[in-house]
């Protein structure tokens, strides 16, 4: 978590209010760069994720709560950490927090919108709709592409870690 805190500091160095206030049209939430993982897991009723950056340009805190797509059954809002020596991903309670003027960053490693009991096969090349959950307002991305993991090396295999 410290390092997500200070890649948080960093992004906040770089958009300074003036540029802001500049930029007349920016929507108040951006969501860029979305994907969706295809691996061996993300199958009928199995899991995967969603990775992007989001944006917040309003003056106030954003928290994004969950999601839904057509292709999961259950959708969450997950975060790494350490637990008994071992990585593992959990729910962040309350969602994910992005102070106003900052980004967020889901990617595989760290935070992501997780994606379990999947209803069909998510297959490299397709193309999915996403809605992000920001408790008061829902931001929907139409086409999200799924792509396997350049050079990821992360193991969504062990699901007794999940148990509480
Ligand atoms: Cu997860």
């Amino acid at each position: 978590m410290k390092k997500i805190a200070l890649l948080l500091a960093a992004a906040l160095a770089l958009t300074g209010c003036t540029a802001n206030s500049q930029e007349m049209a920016k929507p108040e939430i951006e969501v860029t760069d979305v994907w969706i993982k295809s691996s061996e897991t993300s199958v009928t009723g199995g899991m995967t994720a969603v990775f992007g950056t989001i944006t917040n340009n309003t003056d106030q805190e954003i928290v994004l709560v969950g999601g839904a797509t057509e292709v999961a059954g259950v959708v969450e809002i997950h975060e790494m950490a350490m637990s008994g020596g071992e990585m593992v991903m959990q729910a962040i309670e309350g969602g994910l927090v992005i102070p106003a003027g900052e980004s967020a960053t889901l990617e595989p490693g760290g935070n992501h919108m997780m994606l379990m009991d999947l209803k069909t096969d998510v297959v490299a090349g397709d193309e999915i709709a996403v809605t992000f959950d920001f408790g008061t307002v829902d931001l929907t991305i139409e086409s999200v592409v799924a792509k396997p993991t350049v050079g990821g090396d992360e193991d969504y295999h062990s699901e007794e870690g999940m148990d509480h």
